[in-house]
């Protein structure tokens, strides 16, 4: 019987992709070289599954070039590369890579808001300038975390896991705005209040932005949004490009309209808007925040294991649109 094709479209662990060839004839881009939509359709060419990441657009007219194609196997929670409602209708399934990167990703949007509300990298690019030369009693005075009100914008997994590190790390009063209200058992595990988007803008010292990226979503956060924050706030984006009008808050950062802000997405990275480069009160990282050698690892196994169980055993494990199964 012939062993299924398959496409890995961006650099991988070496081992997943060992995993992936016990199973399948794998095309792999260990060079890591960036394909265009031509090039990624041709090399789909024959190929009955796709291990790709959050960056490789699945567009209905790719897919009506890749008529072989099965399964697209995201090593993202997110899939906003992916068109869905295009695969559904091609017979394409989709599957994503949540819940093991939760806990980390948690812990880098904590990471970042503490450094943007203390000013971390602004004051260590002051240190390396050889600014430094004496003690003042105001210098890089920023804000309180401990004891401070954290609003969280989304609350699926990830914004759940950073109420609990705010509630009962830091003793933060948390406060979250999400489309659906959370159960009363999960709101009391993570402390949190529900609250209106409007309310919690007003309110919050500390914004954190977990909420998927959809046409709905774009632009969840921009200049009337960011009018309505206090001038001590401070916002955080491990979200997507997008969600925040990045444009919008260059200018409240310069303007100081908001305290400060931690941005580890950006609308069209990896290029990002060259005023954010410009103003100090920003701290900027590039799409890292499930970065750990533990969790990319198993975010990798998830999608290889995805395309295992679903071209293998029929069975994948975190499908998306498991409607092309039926
Ligand atoms: C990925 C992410 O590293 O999982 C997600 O949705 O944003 C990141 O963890 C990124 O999408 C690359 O695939």
């Amino acid at each position: 019987m012939t062993r299924p094709s398959i496409l890995v479209t961006r650099a991988v662990f070496p081992d997943v992709l060992d995993h992936l060839r016990q199973h399948f004839e794998v095309e792999a881009n260990q060079a890591d070289d960036a394909w265009s939509a031509d090039e990624l359709a041709q090399r789909l060419q024959g190929k009955a599954g796709a291990f790709t990441s959050g960056a490789d657009p699945i567009t209905a007219a790719l897919l009506a070039r890749c008529p072989g194609l099965k399964i697209c196997a995201n090593m993202a929670v997110g899939y906003n590369n992916f068109d869905v409602p295009a695969m559904t209708a091609a017979g394409v399934l989709a599957t994503n890579a949540p819940d093991v990167l939760t806990e980390t990703t948690a812990d880098f949007g904590f990471a970042l808001l503490m450094a943007t509300a203390r000013r971390v990298t602004e004051s260590e690019h002051y240190l390396r300038a050889g600014k430094w030369t004496r003690w003042a009693y105001d210098m890089f005075s920023g804000c309180e975390v401990h004891g401070s009100t954290l609003g969280i914008i989304g609350m699926g997994r990830i914004g759940q896991g950073i109420a609990k590190r705010g509630a009962l790390g830091f003793g933060m009063k948390v406060i979250y705005h999400n489309r659906s209200r959370l159960d009363d058992a999960t709101e009391g595990q993570c402390r949190a209040t529900y609250v209106g988007k409007e309310a919690l803008l007003r309110t919050a010292d500390h914004v954190v932005l977990v909420v998927p990226y959809s046409k709905e979503s774009h632009h969840t956060i921009g200049a009337a949004e960011l009018a309505l924050m206090k001038p001590t706030a401070t916002l955080v984006n491990i979200a997507r490009g997008g969600i925040v009008d990045d444009a919008a808050l260059a200018v409240a950062l310069r303007d100081k309209r908001i305290a400060g802000a931690g941005l580890d997405v950006f609308e069209g990275e990896p290029k990002v808007h060259p005023d954010l480069l410009t103003v100090p009160n920003v701290v900027l990282t590039p799409h890292i925040a499930s970065a750990t050698v533990g969790t990319r690892r198993a975010m990798a196994m998830l999608a290889a294991d995805n395309l295992i169980g679903y071209l293998v055993h029929g069975k994948p494990l975190t499908p998306l649109n498991p409607e092309v199964m039926a």
